[in-house]
């Protein structure tokens, strides 16, 4: 089933196609084949007047950082920080840089770091806090431009580019995440993940060959 987007309207979002996320940092949080999405990121990114991108930022302080005696995935307390992770992205480090197909950041219309405060792990890449109410500036952006309809591709599909489409749909845009420009950490949370996408209105697709571009 086709649809038909708008060139002009129409914006491409790298959510965190970062190195950190892939296996050539195996020590970080790498994501089965998230080495392997660039391609498909620049070609979504043909598709649309503007392509916008975000990384995580970290910083080797985190309250969150997972370590001896504080397993991955057990819970941290604050405000803006959930889970605790292995250290990944932090700023400065090879995990930190884009996947080598991909523009500069300099080279994207509008451009997100996040999580660069030690008490700040956010998931989506439009709000710095996790209950979105401080904005990244990116939504704005977007508007100001006149875009109606994002197409999404990143990595972990089940984290930040689920919350990051969930934070655009409900920004009032038209949101398409396109699974061949995104990998994610685990089966069954993928499939949770597109099932909450779909549930919230979100169009799902397998690679662009469906879209036609007016
Ligand atoms: C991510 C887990 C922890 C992501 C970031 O980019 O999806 N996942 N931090």
């Amino acid at each position: 089933k086709q649809m038909i987007i708008d060139y002009k309207k129409t914006a491409s979002f790298d959510v965190d196609a970062q190195k950190g996320f892939t296996p050539l940092c195996p020590g970080e949080l790498p994501v089965a084949e998230g080495d392997k999405i660039a391609q498909a990121l620049n070609r979504q990114a043909k598709l649309a007047s503007v392509r916008v991108g975000s990384k995580d930022w970290h910083n080797t302080n985190a309250v969150w950082l997972a370590g001896k005696d504080k397993p991955q995935f057990s819970p941290v307390e604050g405000e803006n920080v959930d889970i605790r992770w292995n250290p990944h992205c932090i700023g400065g480090t090879k995990g930190a840089e884009l996947l080598d197909e991909l523009p500069h950041p300099s080279k994207y219309n509008y451009f997100v770091w996040k999580g660069m405060e030690p008490d700040m792990h956010p998931y989506g890449a439009c709000y710095h806090d996790l209950a979105g109410k401080s904005s990244t500036g990116v939504i704005e952006f977007l508007k100001s431009r006149g875009i109606d309809t994002v197409i999404v591709g990143g990595l972990a599909t089940d984290y930040c580019v689920k919350r990051t489409a969930l934070q655009l749909k409900n920004a009032g845009f038209n949101v398409i995440v396109n699974l061949a420009a995104c990998r994610g950490i685990s089966a069954p949370t993928i499939t949770a993940a597109i099932d909450e996408m779909k549930n919230a209105g979100i169009h799902i697709i397998d690679n662009p060959d469906d879209l036609m571009m007016k």
